[in-house]
């Protein structure tokens, strides 16, 4: 719950500043280790506490990840590395 009050006011200063600087990104992740119904639900919550990460998106079917970051705040590396230390190794899939 308290993340959806930050990413709330978070998207709302993006808004209300310039926006010439903030850029929303949009990145897929290629997630290995996803094995059972729980496993999504945790590279989810693993993804949407990196501190810019603003929406995660993830099929279990396809073994990905689907992230909207701002890119001020974080990085598709600091995407990979945050699963990658739940146990679930991943990697940018380039569109
Ligand atoms: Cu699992």
């Amino acid at each position: 719950m308290k993340h959806i009050f930050a990413a709330l006011g978070f998207t709302s200063a993006v808004f209300a500043g310039s926006g010439a600087s903030a850029a929303q990104q949009t990145v897929t992740l290629a997630v290995a280790n996803m094995y059972c119904d729980a496993c999504p639900y945790i590279v989810k919550q693993t993804l949407a506490k990196v501190p810019g990460v603003e929406s995660v998106t993830v099929s279990f079917e396809q073994k990905t990840a689907t992230v909207t970051y701002d890119d001020q705040n974080t990085r598709p590396a600091a995407l990979t590395s945050a699963t990658t230390q739940a146990g679930y190794p991943s990697k940018v899939v380039m569109p």
